[in-house]
């Protein structure tokens, strides 16, 4: 019954003593530290490294200590054992709360405001669109995307998203499959992406996509807000489209590299917002809980929640 914890770029003394007071009987291994792999029934990965979960044939469930997956599936080797992901109505509030203010940063212009004010310039004369009057696209319609969705339109912004499934949801019409996408683009003024990378996502967000965004509108431009994964963008696509005018504003929390390279134009780019992957962060007491939760109840004979798709890879 042992648990695994293989997360090498988190404190793994605070876990240590989370999983000891939630689960007393279960004792607790780090990775490299000495171990009997046929005990292990239970990994908790954040990036473990590839091959590391090799070996150990008792291994049933690999908990994920975040929402997205995709850095479970780089493991090549990755055993047969279910994945299950955090999904957490914290991380989902803080997430909308993200979505919800670049949003707002865009329609009111908050980068002019900020400039006005430290050049102490009075100047009202900027035209002030109306929420209703934005066309916002959602890709992805999972459980942040739809509750972003649900809340901007609440704003008052006109809301549709973009899923692999349709979706049937108050106020926001649904798009599915790539004739579903091209028609979603063709509408939105601003692109809010929630999406999971995967291999069919992966490098979407690229000068193709920017160039079938609604041009004009009551931004002026087409507006990019990407809280999903950075490799779902091509990064010099974007700082492209900045420079060609088919991006008017470009608000981003996740990167191809993280951190963010020093030397990428993102940084000072006057028309992007950067943040350091923190939109959503996954509070570990609560992630704790939850992974003892599912334990314990997979231990009575209960089904596992959240499990991944592998087909689908999210
Ligand atoms: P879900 O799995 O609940 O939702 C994923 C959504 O994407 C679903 O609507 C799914 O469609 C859709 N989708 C997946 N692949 C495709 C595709 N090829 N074409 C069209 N639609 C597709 O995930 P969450 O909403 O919980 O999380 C989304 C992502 O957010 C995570 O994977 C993670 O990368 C990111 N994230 C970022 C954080 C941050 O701090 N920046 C924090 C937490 C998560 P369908 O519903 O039909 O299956
Ligand atoms: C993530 C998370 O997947 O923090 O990015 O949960």
């Amino acid at each position: 019954m042992t648990i695994l914890f293989a997360a090498p770029d988190m404190d793994a003394a605070q876990w240590r003593a989370r999983l000891a007071a939630l689960l007393p009987n279960h004792p607790f291994v780090l990775l490299g530290e000495p171990l009997d792999p046929t005990s292990v029934r239970y990994v908790l990965s954040w990036r473990h490294p590839p091959g590391a979960l090799n070996g150990m044939p008792n291994l049933e469930v690999i908990f994920s200590l975040g929402a997205g997956v995709d850095h479970v599936f780089v493991d090549p080797s990755l055993p047969d054992a279910a994945i299950v992901r955090v999904v957490d109505p914290d991380l989902r509030d803080r997430m909308s709360e993200w979505v919800v203010m670049h949003a707002l940063i865009h329609l009111r212009q908050l980068r002019r405001y900020e400039r006005q004010q430290r050049e102490k310039v009075w100047a009202d004369d900027e035209a002030q669109p109306r929420a209703a009057e934005v066309q916002v696209g959602v890709l992805g319609l999972g459980v942040l995307g739809t509750d972003a969705a649900t809340k901007l339109k609440a704003l008052g912004f006109k809301v549709a998203g973009w899923s692999a499934t349709h979706k049937v949801l108050d106020g926001v019409d649904s798009f599915s499959g790539p004739d579903g996408l091209k028609r979603l683009l063709a509408l939105t003024d601003m692109l809010v992406v929630l999406l999971p990378l995967t291999p069919d996502t992966r490098g979407m967000l690229n000068a193709s996509l920017s160039a079938q965004l609604r041009q004009g509108g009551p931004l002026g431009g087409p507006v990019l807000i990407n809280a999903g994964r950075g490799g779902l963008q091509v990064e010099a696509d974007i700082v492209a489209a900045l420079e060609k005018g088919l991006l008017e504003g470009v608000s981003l929390d996740v990167f191809e590299r993280e951190p963010l390279p020093k030397n990428s134009p993102l940084w000072s780019h006057p028309a992007v917002y950067v943040s350091p992957h923190n939109a959503a962060i996954s509070e570990p007491g609560a992630i704790a809980a939850a992974a003892a939760r599912q334990i314990q109840a997979f231990e009575q004979g209960e089904p596992l929640q959240n499990v991944v798709d592998r087909a689908r890879a999210y």
